[in-house]
């Protein structure tokens, strides 16, 4: 057989093209493109009719949680582990992923995080994977050890301007930005004014304001919008490429606009939260008034379809890079670790400073998105996969369709018209016992994720046909999105 697998009758959506192409694979890798009716499917392994549907490239979703411990108020652990999370990615169209790698403030070394995470997840995943380090103490030795993540393929980490056990000061801050700088490292940065939020939270529990809105409340846009500014001021001043992370306001989207006309390396994250949930998710008074919590995460949902307008302005001009889930899922009814961990008889409706922050999404990123039809196919796949790749250092392994060269990781959808239903939890593959996003109608959903060249989510057939232990740890390369100007205009003797 010449090759293993061939996708015929399908439109081929990259980040720059539509075009009615038949893709051809073998070996696990994108082999041949060819007009439709060019290629001999007699010499394929399998044949996939895609009916005239789209065919992506398979979706990168680069924020997510797994098997993490309380770092995000109150007592919350992540419910999903490598396994779960990664089989809901790949039933979702996800076929890579990057998770963090926590590091607490008490640990001196990144390193031995990252081993321990590479333990967690070796043979347990069913999507590609890499982590990001997330650093919760740039002490003298997490620092020195940054080109060694480089040189293990970790090339970004994520820092926190809130959250007791991870809130940076602006000069550790600085330390950060200034050796990623040096070695090549994006640096995501968390932007809320800890605080801020803080003072905000014990004024709003003076006067017994405890409910899961309030949390909200206590998060306005200015929160964000400050910590934005400030985070790209202090990047500017290193010169160094930073993500904001999941941005959620209108009003801190425009100053990272601004930035980027600039000139600024800066990059931006949105969230499908921010597209479809609102503040009144969160003032949902069912289960005596905590229902809300499903919802509670950082930054919060905004006010209403005008914010939401705002941040599908900034996908489509470019403001934002990625489109990721920020799936950081906790169980809702868990007690110990799970959303009502922070319900107690003195606090029947909890307190929303306790609630875990943070809501599941690995799996209906793709097809909300792409069922709310806002933005154009080659956008959704630049968004949702291509500029991740180039941002994170895996394209064009991931991310495109370049024969010899791509990853044959491919999501084929269904002709337009043949789906129409709501989200359901019982329909996900999480490990969590709610969906956010309950409800909300698809129009269109993966019917068949491909992760190197094998058929690994037949939503028709049986379903999730994935292996654990299938998934690989991808070594990441240096972003290929612009950089810092370069030595000659960043002279750091000035400081
Ligand atoms: N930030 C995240 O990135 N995820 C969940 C919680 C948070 O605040
Ligand atoms: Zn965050
Ligand atoms: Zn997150």
């Amino acid at each position: 057989m010449d090759f293993d697998l061939i996708i015929t009758n399908g439109l081929l959506a990259t980040a720059s093209d539509i075009a009615p192409l038949d893709v051809a694979i073998k070996a696990g890798k994108i082999s041949l493109l060819a007009p439709h009716g060019v290629l001999d499917t007699s010499k394929a392994a399998k044949v996939i009719d895609a009916e005239g549907a789209y065919v992506t490239p398979g979706g990168i979703d680069t924020h997510v949680h797994l098997e993490e411990p309380p770092l995000f108020g109150g007592k919350g652990r992540s419910s999903d582990t490598f396994e779960t999370g990664t089989r809901s990615a790949i039933c979702g169209g996800t076929t890579t992923i990057v998770a963090f790698a926590p590091q607490a403030k008490y640990m001196p070394s990144l390193l031995e995080v990252l081993k321990d995470c590479h333990s967690r997840a070796a043979g347990n995943c069913y999507a590609d994977y890499s982590f990001h380090m997330l650093v919760g103490s740039p002490n003298p030795t997490a620092l020195s050890e940054f080109p060694q993540l480089v040189q293990e393929g970790i090339t970004s980490l994520k820092i926190y301007m809130t959250y007791e056990a991870l809130q940076l000061r602006d000069d550790q801050i600085l330390d950060v930005l200034y050796t990623s700088r040096a070695h090549g490292i994006t640096t995501m940065i968390h932007a809320e004014n800890g605080d801020v939020l803080n003072w905000m939270t014990r004024k709003l529990e003076e006067r017994q304001l405890f409910a899961p809105v309030y949390h909200a409340t206590s998060r306005p846009q200015i929160v964000e919008t400050e910590a934005t500014n400030r985070a790209i001021a202090l990047a500017e001043l290193m010169d160094a490429p930073i993500l904001i992370v999941h941005v959620s306001s209108p009003s801190a989207a425009k100053h990272i606009r601004e930035s980027q006309t600039r000139g600024l390396p800066v990059y931006a994250e949105t969230c499908p939260q921010y597209l479809f949930l609102t503040r009144a998710d969160m003032a949902k008074t069912g289960d005596h008034g905590f229902e809300g919590a499903k919802c509670v995460c950082s930054p919060p949902p905004r006010d209403g379809v005008e914010d939401h307008e705002g941040i599908w302005l900034g996908l489509r001009n470019g403001t934002f890079t990625v489109l990721s889930s920020d799936h950081c899922p906790f169980m809702y009814e868990d007690k110990e670790k799970g959303k009502k961990s922070i319900l107690s008889p003195e606090h029947p409706v909890g307190r929303f400073a306790g609630i875990p922050n943070g809501i599941p999404g690995i799996e209906t990123r793709l097809p909300l998105t792409m069922s709310a039809n806002k933005l154009p196919m080659t956008k959704f796949v630049e968004v949702t996969a291509t500029n991740a790749a180039k941002l994170y250092g895996l394209y064009p392994r991931k991310g495109a369709v370049l024969p010899g060269v791509s990853d044959a990781d491919l999501v084929i959808w269904y002709p337009e018209g043949r789906i129409k239903e709501g989200v359901t939890n019982g329909m996900l593959h999480h490990n969590v016992d709610y969906t956010p996003f309950e409800g909300r109608e698809v129009t269109n959903w993966p019917r068949y994720t491909v992760l190197r060249g094998e058929v690994v989510w037949d939503r028709d057939g049986d379903g999730l046909v994935g292996r654990k232990g299938y998934g690989e740890f991808v070594r990441r390369g240096k972003s290929s999105l612009p950089g810092p100007r370069g030595e000659e205009e960043f002279d750091v003797s000035k400081f």
